[in-house]
Parts: structure tokens; sequence; C-alpha cells
């Protein structure tokens, strides 16, 4: 078996550029075109595919790494007719892209002009065709990105094509209103073949030769391209201008919010980076894209862990795993179960939000940037999913704790030296608890159509770590005193703190308690911890004047905050619920009752 090394081909333009993603791993079989790693330079990102099919024995780049033309990125032992190709693989001569792989310099003597881009100035009709797009013929539509009625801006994407090779994505040449769409997915294409109709187009500059829509990235670059845009570079202002090397900074697809083009493509001059991002494509790898294409997964749906935001592989996993445990549905699924009368899944569907606003901060002054840690992007997540899709209504009422805090004080002097010491949180849960026997309801959680109404009673609360919010959860607090409850809470508190919680302690809660009487404020509207259908949320005491038929007396007052779903409570159900429990607590008896 031949021992070949499998380098970085021609890249084009670049000198130097960050390996982002590794696909790979040693003892991997990897076919010829297979996609190694992903690399990114400030302009582009692309994927180095193998040339040679066979096992992997050693990678020798991992994320971090800069590699250039040449770089090794990984020795395999060839294969199949792979290995009388990689004979010369031994050598120092790379093995690179099975495909054709012109320098950029030479192919702008291939490049048409611009299809149909009409004269400077002009504005009217215009017909977006096919550039030329290499070396490839009879490519098919795997994705349309616009629809008849949409505006379109210049470099704007509007299909993506595969071919046997690698995929790319082909860049409307002029901004205008899209009139007529003329592909569909399935449709093969060829150079010149018509795509669109735009109308009102706004003027492009003069075509030249390989001009914006035609740039033709050479084949080599658009096998490696990831979402190897036909775009043209920025500042081509001659025929003499290399069409293929991407000359403008913090380029790329800015609808992504970071660069993605292949290395044929920069954005036009005077594009505006700090523009709001049209919100047309989620940042992906071209194998990334695929893999969600072959699995369904609405890419534009995930939030990408990758750098930059962008869509790895694992997040197009994890997000199938979420939707297929049944803790999430894809805003298709959830439009479903909304047309169909509601339930779980309902609400959050067919937002039609515009995207998010895309700025360059820094032109506004010095900022630096921070990773988030992984349990405050999954506690976002969740977070996020819990407000748009519960309808949540919030009560807010007070509680006199005048004597309950005196009882607790005395309490806590009387066993000082337990080391226990209980907190008004251990009062709430109790509370909560009394108040959930009565009104079961709220100690439910819906499963389609039906209400699951549960005869044990664990309760959350929220604690405050440096890593995020977390919600360790007391088992059956029916069964357990204030003084236990107090000592389970400071345990779990701590290992919340140390970020040693099991996921059986943040489990299987009833109802949560958001406790920021320890901080401060008034009032807050807590977000529903879901599958439950109500959280309470509290705030610091203060000693406020109380009217008692007679007189103004000085009373501690607790500001109690309770948010609850709309579908399974009603808003007379929950004042009753939070007076119940501003009635336990002003006279904590009333539990034994
Ligand atoms: N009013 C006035 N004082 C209060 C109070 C209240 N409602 N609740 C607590 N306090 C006091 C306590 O008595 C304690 O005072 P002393 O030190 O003088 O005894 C002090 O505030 C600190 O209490 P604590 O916060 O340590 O204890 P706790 O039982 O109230 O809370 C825990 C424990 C884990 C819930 C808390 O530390 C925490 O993490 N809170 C934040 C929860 C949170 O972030 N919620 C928001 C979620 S939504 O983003």
């Amino acid at each position: 078996m031949a021992t070949v090394e499998v380098k970085v081909p021609d890249i084009g333009d670049f000198d130097e550029v960050s390996v982002i993603e590794v696909l790979v791993a040693a003892g991997d079989m990897v076919d010829i075109e297979q996609s190694l790693i992903t690399v990114e330079s400030d302009k582009a990102s692309m994927e180095i595919p193998s040339s040679t099919a066979g096992k992997v024995t050693e990678v020798k780049v991992q994320v971090g790494s800069k590699v250039r033309e040449g770089s090794v990125v990984l020795v395999l032992e060839a294969q199949g007719d792979a290995e009388s190709k990689a004979g010369a693989g031994k050598s120092d001569e790379p093995q690179k892209a099975a495909a054709p792989s012109p320098s950029p310099a030479s192919a702008p003597s291939s490049a048409p002009s611009a299809p149909s881009a009409p004269p400077s100035g002009k504005s009217g009709p215009v017909e977006i065709k096919v550039p030329d797009i290499g070396d490839f013929k009879d490519v098919s539509v795997i994705e349309v990105l616009v629809k008849p009625g949409d505006a379109i801006e210049k470099e704007q994407s509007l299909i993506t094509v595969e071919s046997d090779k690698a995929s790319m994505e082909i860049p409307s040449s002029a901004a205008g209103k899209l009139t007529e769409l003329k592909v569909k997915v399935g449709d093969k294409l060829n150079i010149g073949d018509l795509i669109a109709v735009l109308e009102g187009v706004s003027s492009p500059p003069p075509p030249v030769e390989g001009a914006v829509g035609s740039a033709p990235p050479p084949s080599g670059e658009a096998r490696v391209g990831a979402a190897a845009s036909a775009q043209a570079p920025a500042s081509r202002s001659s025929a003499a201008a290399p069409p293929l090397q991407p000359s403008a900074a913090g380029g790329g697809r800015q609808t992504e919010g970071v660069a993605t083009v292949a290395p044929a493509g920069a954005p036009p001059a005077g594009h505006d980076p700090t523009k709001a991002p049209t919100g047309k494509l989620p940042h992906a790898s071209p194998s990334v894209r695929k893999f969600a294409r072959e699995l369904g997964v609405p890419l534009e749906e995930i939030n990408g862990c990758g750098p930059k935001g962008r869509i790895t592989q694992e997040d197009v996993q994890n997000f199938t795993k979420t939707v297929m445990s049944g803790a999430a549905s894809t805003k298709a699924s959830a439009a479903k179960a909304a047309a169909s009368g509601g339930g779980v899944g309902d609400g959050g569907a067919g937002l039609g939000l515009i995207a998010w606003p895309k700025v360059d901060f820094d032109k506004f002054g010095p900022t630096e940037r921070k990773d988030r840690p992984r349990i405050k992007k999954i506690s976002a997540a969740n977070l996020h999913r819990n407000w748009v899709m519960i309808p949540h209504v919030t009560n807010h009422d007070d509680a006199d704790i005048t004597d309950l805090e005196a009882f607790r004080v005395s309490t806590n002097k009387e066993n000082e030296k337990s080391g226990i010491k209980v907190t008004m949180l251990a009062f709430l849960i109790k509370a909560s608890v009394a108040a959930l026997k009565k009104f079961p309801e709220f100690n439910s959680s819906l499963d389609g159509e039906q209400l699951v109404l549960k005869n044990y009673f664990h309760i959350g609360f929220a604690a405050d770590t440096p890593n995020g919010l977390m919600v360790p959860v007391i088992r059956d607090c029916d069964k357990k005193g204030v003084m236990q409850i107090s000592q389970e809470m400071g345990e779990l508190a701590k290992k919340a703190r140390d970020g040693k919680l099991s996921p059986a302690e943040m489990s299987g809660a009833c109802f949560t308690i958001s406790s920021l009487g320890g901080i401060g404020g008034r009032y807050f509207t807590p977000i529903i911890n879901a599958p439950e259908v109500s959280i309470l949320g509290v705030c610091r005491s203060t000693t406020e004047p109380v009217w008692d038929g007679k007189a103004f007396q000085p009373r501690l007052m607790l500001p109690l905050s309770l948010s609850w779903d709309h579908r399974v409570i009603d808003g007379a159900g929950a004042a009753r619920f939070n007076g119940f429990l501003a009635q336990i607590l002003g006279d904590f008896r009333r539990v034994l009752l």
C-alpha cells in the first residue's frame, strides 16, 4: 500500500488560512473528493477534499492550525485505483484536487462577460443567467434560495447547484425585485441558462470580463469552495484585475454574519458590512449543508456553535436529537401543530421575523469578544424556546412575611450550632407544595392534547452560578421539613456552583422557584421551565406601611411574581394561587390545614 501525503491544493490568493474544522480522524476511510478539513480566511471558508482514497493513518493538522498551499493535511494509505495514481504521492508533490485546478490567474481568459447584467445606469427587466462555473456541466439545482416578489440584492445567492464534485451558490449579478423564477430544485443547469428575471434593477457597475455573476471559480476552487459562489471580487475595475481573487477585507456573505464565499468571491466595492443581513442563508460549510439537507434539518433554525456562529455537523446532530426526543420541534412541525388545534408544539411558528441585526460594533468604539460558557448556550436555547412557545402571563402579588421572617431568624439562632441555615426559599418551597396540592393544574404538564397531572412534588430552584443559570431539583418536598429542604438546597446550590450537578439532580421538577431575594429588585417576569406550566419569581422583601383598617403598620412584604402557561391555567386560577401562597406565607400554620 502506498503512503500518500495529502496536501493543501492551490487555494487561490490565500496565503495562510486557519483550519476551523477537521472532518476526519486517523483510522477513517476516505474517498476521493471527500472533504478533509474546512479552512477559513478573513474572507472565505472552503473545504479541502482528498485527492486520494484510502485509510487515514495520521492527521497532521488540528483546529486552529494555519495552513497554506502545500501544507500536509494528512497521511493515508492509498487504496484501489488511487494507489497506482498515488505512487507519485510518496514524493513531496501534493496530491491535489482531482478536478483540474487552473491557477486563479489563468481563469479570466476563459471567463465570459456577465451574461445579462444591463449596461450601467440602465434600469428594467434583467435576466440573471448561470455564469461560467468552470468545468461543470449539467449541475443540479439543490436549493432555491429566493422566490418571486423577493427584493434581491446584488451578490445575493439565488440558488445552490451541485455537481458530483462540488456545491456552489450562484449569486445575482444585479439588484432588483424578482419577478420570474425560471428554475426549481432538480433542474440541470449549464452556463448561460436563465435563472431569474429581475425588475426595478439598480445600476450595476459595467460588466467586465468574468464580472459579477460570471466570475468563474477555477474548477479546482469550485470543487473545494464550500458555498462556492461565483461572486466577483470587490475592486475589479478592469479586465486585467484577476477576477478570482477576493480583494475586499471583511468580505463574504454578510447575510451569514461571516464570510463564507469561495475564493472567487468578495463583496462588491462599497459593500456595507454593517448593514442588516438579509437572513437568507445560515452559515455552514457545504458538507454540513448537504448533511442537513439529507436529514431534512432546517439550518436556519440552528444556532451554530462553531467559530463565528458557524453551524457544525455536531450542531445538526444535536438539533436532530432534540427534535427526535420531542424536546423541541422544527418551525414547520410547530406550524402543523398550531394548525391542528394547538397543544404542545404550537406557538412560535411562522413568526416571520426579520433577521438579527448585524452590526460592526468596532465602528462605534473598542470591543472585545468572549466565548459563551456551554451552559449559557444550552440554557439560552431552552429559555428562548420556552419564551417563544409558551403563552406566558405573569401575576404579581405581595405576601406579608413579617411573622415568618421573625420565626426564620429565631429558628436560625436556635439552630446556630447545627450549621444548617433556614432560608426564606425553603419556606417558599413548602408553601408552594401546599398551593400545588390545592391547585393541581399548576402541578401538571402538557403532553399533546392531554394534561399530565402529577402526584409528586419535586421543586426546582434557580441557582445563579459562574457558568450560568442552573435549576437543581429537590425531590418529594411534600415529605420533607423546612430544615431538610434548607440543607438539601444548600448542598445542591454548592454542587451547581461547582459545576458538579448530575443530570438527575436537574430533572423531574413540577414547579420552579426563582429567588432574587438575596440580590434585590421588586418584581420580574420569570420564564417557565418547560414542560412545567408555572414558575414563581420572588424578589427582595421590604418593610412597607400596610393599612390594617385603623392605621398603617410596618410590615415586611415579599413581592411574588407568578408566570403561568395560559394554555393550561387561567388568570382567575393564577390570582387564587398567588393569593393562597400569600396567605400561607402570612400565617404558616395554614400549611398544616
Ligand atoms: N428578601 C430579603 N432578603 C432575602 C430574600 C428575600 N426575598 N431572600 C434571601 N434573602 C437574604 C437571605 O436571608 C440572605 O441574607 P443573610 O445572609 O443576611 O442571611 C441573603 O439574602 C442571601 O441569600 P441567598 O441568596 O444566599 O440564599 P437564598 O436561599 O435566598 O437563595 C439561591 C439561594 C441558590 C437561590 C441563590 O443563591 C441564587 O442563586 N439566587 C439567584 C437565582 C436567580 O438567578 N434567579 C434568576 C433566574 S432568571 O434569570
